[in-house]
């Protein structure tokens, strides 16, 4: 709640702020804006290369899927060409993307990822 010093009333019925008189200062409610913020997808693309089973794996270690979700979704990717491993705030989902291009590039496979907005 902000503090402002002491301004002429308004009329009652004015329109006016309601504000609140308290020890010579008037007390007047912020005006609240929330926005929610935007998020991100994080996609996986498909290849000929990558191991089901390290997809798979990725999708558990990195996305935190379940074995069950996360063998679905690496099927709707190697069947659709790209699929949704989770949706984020922009610093989480680029965060993901590069630590899941890092770990396949440390195991020399050729996986994409991309950030893509929602
Ligand atoms: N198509 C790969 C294979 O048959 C599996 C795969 C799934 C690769 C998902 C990448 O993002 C991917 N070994």
């Amino acid at each position: 709640m902000k503090l402002y010093p002491e301004m002429p009333k308004t009329k009652a019925g004015s329109g006016g702020e309601q504000e609140v008189k308290h020890d010579g200062l008037l007390l007047a409610e912020p005006e609240v804006k929330t926005k929610v913020p935007p998020y991100f997808k994080v996609v996986l693309l498909n290849d000929d290369f990558t191991p089901m089973d390290f997809v798979v794996f990725l999708l558990k270690d990195i996305f935190h899927k379940n074995h069950l979700d996360a063998v679905n979704i690496m099927l709707e990717i190697h069947g659709q060409g790209a699929g949704v491993c989770g949706i984020y705030t922009r610093d989480v989902a680029e965060t993901k993307a590069e630590l899941a291009i890092t770990l396949a590039r440390r195991n020399e496979y050729p996986l994409q990822c991309r950030v893509e907005t929602e």
